[in-house]
C-alpha cells in the first residue's frame, strides 16, 4: 500500500487502514459536502489511483449530517460559466466517477441526510450504498432551473429504472427509507450509524482476492455496456484470467479438503 500517495489532499480527508480499507471523506460539512471543482479534481486523482497505489476497497463518506448537496450552486452561480466551460466540469465529474465505477476497487457509500443531485450521481458511481435513517434521494434539479449533468440520466436511470428517474427530477420527488431500499437506491438500511456497516463491508470486501474484486467493480460495469453476444465472449475471457489466478488455489483446495466454510442459509 503506497500510503505516502495519499498525503498531498485538501478537500478530502483520507484515512488508509491497515487491511488496505481507504475511507475517503468529503469534508466540507459546511456547505453540505458540495461538489465544488477542487473536490472533483480530488476525486480524480484518488479514484485513478486507487488500484495502481494497492487500496483493497473504499469507504466513501461524507463529515456531518448530509453525505452530499451535489453541485456546488454558489461557485457554478458566481463563475457564470459558458456552455463550453460547463461541459468540462461535467466531464470531470464523469471522469471522476467512471474511475470509481470501472477503476476495479470495491467502493461503498455511507451515506446519510442529502443524498441529492450530484449527491446522487456520486453515490450512484459505488458499488455499494449503505442508508440510514436519516437518508433522502432527490434530484432537485428539475426545480433549480437546471439538468443533471454527472451521469444520473444513466446510472440512477440504471438503479431505479427510466421512468421513476424522471419522476424524480421533473416531480422532485424525495426517497426515503425502506422504500428506497426496494427500489435500488440503496442495498442496505441500517438502524444506526451507515457508516459501520460501510466499513464492515468494506472490511469484507478487502478479505477477496484483489483480482477477483478488479473483475466484479470493473468488468461487470464494462460487460453491462456490451450487446449480449460480446459480454457472453468478454465474460468468458475474464473468468480465463481471474479463474486461473495461481493466489485462488489455496482457496479452491481448501475446498476440496473441506477446510472451507460452506454455504449456509442465513439465520
Ligand atoms: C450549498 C449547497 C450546494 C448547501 N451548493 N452551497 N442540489 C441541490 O439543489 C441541493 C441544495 N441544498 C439544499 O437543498 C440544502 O442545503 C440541503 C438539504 C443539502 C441541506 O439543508 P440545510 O438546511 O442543512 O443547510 P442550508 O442552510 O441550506 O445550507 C447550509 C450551507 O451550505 C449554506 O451556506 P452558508 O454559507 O449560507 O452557510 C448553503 O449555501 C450551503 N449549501 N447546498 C453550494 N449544493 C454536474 S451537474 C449536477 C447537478 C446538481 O447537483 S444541482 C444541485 C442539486
Amino acid at each position: 500500500l503506497a500510503k505516502d500517495s495519499f498525503n498531498s489532499y485538501e478537500k478530502l480527508a483520507i484515512d488508509v487502514r491497515d487491511n488496505g480499507v481507504c475511507i475517503v471523506t468529503l469534508n466540507r460539512p459546511s456547505k453540505r459536502n458540495a461538489l465544488d471543482t477542487a473536490t472533483v479534481e480530488e476525486l480524480v486523482q484518488f479514484f485513478s489511483g486507487a488500484h495502481r497505489n494497492g487500496v483493497k476497497a473504499v469507504v466513501l463518506a461524507g463529515a456531518g449530517d448530509h453525505f452530499c448537496a451535489g453541485l456546488d450552486l454558489v461557485e457554478h452561480w458566481k463563475e457564470d460559466r459558458s456552455p463550453d466551460e460547463f461541459m468540462h466540469v461535467c466531464l470531470r465529474w464523469h471522469e471522476a466517477f467512471n474511475k470509481m465505477e470501472y477503476g476495479g476497487v470495491p467502493v461503498i457509500a455511507a451515506l446519510q441526510g442529502a443524498v441529492v443531485g450530484g449527491g446522487l450521481e456520486l453515490a450512484s458511481a459505488a458499488h455499494i450504498r449503505v442508508m440510514d435513517q436519516t437518508t433522502y434521494f432527490a434530484l432537485p434539479e428539475g426545480q433549480r432551473g437546471i439538468f443533471t449533468g454527472g451521469g444520473a440520466t444513466i446510472r440512477v436511470s440504471d438503479l431505479i429504472g427510466k421512468s421513476r428517474m424522471i419522476d424524480m427530477i421533473l416531480m422532485g420527488r424525495v426517497y426515503q427509507g425502506q422504500d428506497a431500499v426496494d427500489l435500488g437506491l440503496a442495498q442496505y438500511i441500517t438502524e444506526g450509524a451507515s457508516f459501520d456497516k460501510a466499513l464492515e463491508l468494506a472490511d469484507r470486501a478487502a478479505e477477496n482476492l484483489p483480482l477477483t474484486n478488479y473483475a466484479i467493480c470493473s468488468a461487470i460495469s464494462h460487460l453491462n455496456n456490451m450487446s449480449g453476444m460480446d459480454a457472453a465472449y468478454a465474460e468468458a475471457v475474464v473468468a480465463g484470467v481471474v479463474n486461473t489466478q495461481p493466489a485462488a488455489r489455496a482457496r479452491l483446495e481448501a475446498f476440496a479438503n473441506k477446510t472451507a466454510a460452506r454455504v449456509r442459509p442465513n439465520d
